[in-house]
């Protein structure tokens, strides 16, 4: 989820001390995207000869890249003047999923003690503990609680029980990734292979930014597909020079199975990055790899490699873009605020939620991190739910289903208000805290109260190894990647589908109930579509808040699953617009809400076609009756809902507890465009911080 970069100079003499600051300058740039700790990997010993003996230096750091920094200069058995002609150096920043932070999870991880294989990876492997318990019964022991240690110990493994002594580093590659499940993005290096790099990616992203000496001879740098005699030749043959694609003279070289694609010339550097903030300050050349390309540089020569070639797969070479951009620019992608790149990577960040948990095929949910526990909450008297803000926010959203699914009586509570009447607990509660960083005092303090009185503590955070991860009984993981906008905007959708596999999970072993739970699952299958559906919408959005940027105040209403989605809507907008905005439930409305409502008064109401659609209907006729014009959040194609908008927002419909995962992102996105407007910091709005850490 977090940062990779790796440098490799071929005949572009480097000293050790460059080499450290390429990596650690590289790792700096991607520092924005959030992360816990850091290392690099690079050739061992301190003098050119015994290079090739010595084991490669891992250097790890829990913390800053700064630490980091600070750990490899404290070293005084490391020559920093070492010159080195070839090298490959790879380095990580690391936002754990699988074991907290600290050194020996930092990345990079490798296959032994002597190092002989390195790998650096951004996601999450789903099947890793199968191939741990294969590579345990081949006496690998292992040394950390990731995930990502399986790969470096498969690569040595599959090196030692090669059959052909020739096997290229990019082959092992290959046979590495087809056991892997789940999400990554790789970068290894060998002292088996001196000076080489391979790189793949699946569903991480991942680059490539190339600085040659001469001009290059092509903007596109061919795949190679098994079979293809460019990509494997037959060993000992030609070495004559073949025609490529593209124009570009491909020069098998001496020694290697590769190609040259850099015409005659020899100097090169490669950079192998996360995003291309980290390689523009070396050069603007870069090819974007697309999953299920392996990259390999070898003997100075990039090649891209796929191993089965789809019906889809109809692209002949990857392009060599340049870019224009400045460092600011891409650092937030196409984007030009975190906190709008953290709602537009909804469709991804949901998926990591539900990566290795959710299994569609058998709809079945496992939350590893309370399997153990689930008979003891399934047997408890109550389950209290217990946040701050927007963490809050998603328990009441996913209380009714909560209720449906459990059977049990579920009470959400504000911490705050919860310590405030020292509210009793008892041994047989089961308490939730919910914190997207995992250090909210009020949360905390909270779980330090329930834990102190006998209750289960469960946590649901964002940041592994964070104090609510450590000190509650079990949890899980919402594994949405770092959120760096200060206003929580996938931490809540993913918090959101935490809770719902949580409530899934407790109903699983019920027949009569399979019909719902199916359904649920079917569309949490869907949800990463849908909500690219709904994103699709930001420009309609966008013109919404053109026309409410100047207002006072802006009323949302809505019942049900969508009470808790008004108040969530209604919070951005506070947080981002400094501007008055109320959550209302539309059954409260005659109880006193109803008097703020005029022809003046901006109303949205949430009506989606759930067990309260004829309730918002009634809503609505009566704010219309005060000649109210609301902005209509509905169901495509309801146009009954829509008689009386001032404007309409249709968004595709779905299980009515799962519908608040799509209807808050119009939300959401309409608070950001009323900031832009209004002038503000959409990332850190006045007198607020990220994590709240005091009472
Ligand atoms: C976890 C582990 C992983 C491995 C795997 C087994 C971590 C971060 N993940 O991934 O190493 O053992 O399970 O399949 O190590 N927890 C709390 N409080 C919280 C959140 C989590 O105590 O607020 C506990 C949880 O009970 C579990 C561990 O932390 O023991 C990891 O939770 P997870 O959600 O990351 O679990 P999982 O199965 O996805
Ligand atoms: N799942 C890996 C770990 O926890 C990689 C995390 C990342 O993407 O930074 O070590
Ligand atoms: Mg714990």
């Amino acid at each position: 989820m977090c940062g990779i970069f790796a440098y490799i100079n071929y005949l572009v003499p480097q000293q050790r001390k460059a080499i450290l600051e390429t990596l650690i300058n590289g790792l700096k740039r991607l520092e924005y995207r959030g992360y816990d700790s850091a290392g690099v990997a690079i050739d061992g010993g301190n003098d050119i000869n015994d290079a090739k003996q010595s084991p490669p230096q891992i250097i790890k750091k829990r913390g800053k890249v700064r630490a980091l920094e600070e750990e490899i200069y404290s070293k005084d058995d490391l020559n920093l003047d070492l010159e080195y002609d070839i090298h490959c150096g790879i380095a990580h920043t690391r936002w754990a999923t699988h074991g907290v932070p600290s050194a020996i999870n930092s990345h990079p991880q490798r296959s032994d003690a002597n190092n002989q294989f390195i790998v650096v990876h951004n996601g999450i492997i789903t099947n890793y503990k199968d191939i741990k318990t294969f590579l345990e019964s081949k006496g690998h022991e292992f040394e950390s609680d990731t995930d990502t240690e399986v790969i470096a110990k498969l690569i040595l493994y599959l090196y030692n029980t090669r059959d052909d002594a020739k096997m290229s580093f990019r082959e092992l590659v290959e046979n590495v990734i087809q056991q892997l499940e789940g999400a990554f993005a790789l970068a290894f290096k060998s002292i088996h292979y001196p000076g080489e790099c391979v790189a793949t990616r699946r569903g991480s992203p991942l680059l490539i930014g190339i600085k040659a000496k001469n001009r290059l001879t092509s903007n596109h740098v061919p795949i190679l597909y098994p079979g293809d005699p460019r990509a494997d030749p037959p060993p000992e043959k030609n070495n004559t020079t073949n025609s490529g694609t593209e124009g570009v003279t491909f020069k098998r070289s001496q020694s290697t199975t590769d190609f040259e694609v850099l015409g005659e010339q020899k100097e090169v550097e490669y950079f192998f990055a996360s995003d291309a903030s980290a390689v523009i300050e070396h050069t603007n050349k870069v090819i974007y790899l697309e999953d299920g390309d392996v990259a390999a540089v070898r003997e100075g020569c990039l090649s891209i490699h796929r191993i089965t070639r789809k019906k889809e797969d109809t692209a002949v070479s990857r392009e060599v873009h340049t870019l224009m951009m400045e460092i600011q620019q891409i650092m937030k992608g196409s984007y030009s605020y975190f906190m709008q790149k953290e709602i537009f990577e909804q469709p991804d960040s949901v998926v990591n939620t539900m990566r290795g948990r959710v299994n569609f095929e058998d709809n079945l949910v496992t939350l590893g991190g309370l399997t153990e526990h689930m008979s003891e909450i399934r047997r408890s008297r109550r389950l209290l739910f217990i946040a701050c803000g927007t963490s809050y926010h998603s328990a009441l959203a996913t209380r009714q289903l909560m209720e449906e699914l459990t059977e049990l009586p579920v009470v959400v509570e504000l911490a705050s208000d919860f310590l405030d009447r020292s509210t009793p607990v008892f041994r047989d509660d089961v308490c939730f805290f919910i914190s997207q960083s995992g250090e909210t005092a009020d949360t905390l303090n909270a779980m330090r109260y329930c834990k102190k009185r006998g209750a289960l503590t469960v946590g649901i955070t964002n940041t592994v190894g964070s104090s609510i991860s450590r000190e509650t009984a079990c949890g899980v993981h919402i594994n949405a990647g770092p959120e760096i906008g200060v206003a929580s905007t996938k931490a809540y959708t993913s918090q959101f589908i935490s809770l719902v596999m949580f409530a899934l999970m407790m109903d699983q072993d019920r027949i009569s109930t399979t019909p719902r739970r199916q359904a649920i699952m079917q569309d949490l299958k869907r949800l990463p579509e849908l909500i690219k559906e709904v994103l699709s919408l930001d420009g309609q959005i966008k013109k919404l808040a053109e026309e409410l940027w100047e207002e006072k105040s802006i009323l949302l209403m809505g019942r049900g699953f969508n009470y808790a989605t008004c108040l969530e809507g209604a919070l951005k907008i506070k947080e981002l617009d400094y501007l008055h905005s109320e959550g209302i439930l539309a059954g409260e409305l005659k109880h006193g809400p109803l008097a703020l409502v005029d022809e003046d008064m901006p109303v949205i109401l949430i009506i989606m076609k759930d067990s309260t659609y004829v309730k918002c209907q009634n809503a609505l006729h009566e704010v219309v009756a005060r000649k109210c014009r609301p902005i209509i959040i509905c169901e495509k194609g309801d146009l009954d809902a829509q008689k009386d908008a001032s404007s309409i927002v249709e968004l595709p419909g779905m299980s009515d507890c799962l519908q608040g995962i799509l209807c808050v992102i119009p939300l959401q996105l309409l608070a950001f465009h009323i900031a832009v407007l209004r002038g503000f910091d959409v990332d850190c709005p006045r007198n607020l911080a990220k994590s709240v850490t005091v009472e």
